[in-house]
């Protein structure tokens, strides 16, 4: 099992195709949820990291990814595997 961690907030749009994304492929729980708009040292972390503030960002093993559709894409992928 890889380590995921999802960076978002509820209110992105973006954030909300990939967590419809986790809903389909049933990885809800296999996720930690950090939301970036409520949690300042998690959204330094992401700017120190990548260096924007910019969500949905997953961290794979501590690796981070952007994008809404690459996120979902590599989710599906994932699924087929676990
Ligand atoms: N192309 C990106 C767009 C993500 C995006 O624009 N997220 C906005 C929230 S809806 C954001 O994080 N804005 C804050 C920033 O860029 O610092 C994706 O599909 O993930």
């Amino acid at each position: 099992m890889k380590k995921l961690e999802l960076y978002y907030f509820p209110e992105c749009p973006y954030c909300q195709i990939v967590l419809e994304t986790i809903e389909e492929t049933n990885l809800k729980d296999k996720i930690s949820y950090y939301n970036t708009n409520k949690d300042p040292a998690r959204r330094e972390k992401l700017i120190k990291d990548t260096g924007r503030a910019t969500v949905p960002c997953l961290y794979i093993d501590d690796k981070p990814m952007h994008e809404s559709r690459d996120i979902s894409n590599w989710l599906q992928q994932y699924a087929k595997e676990v």
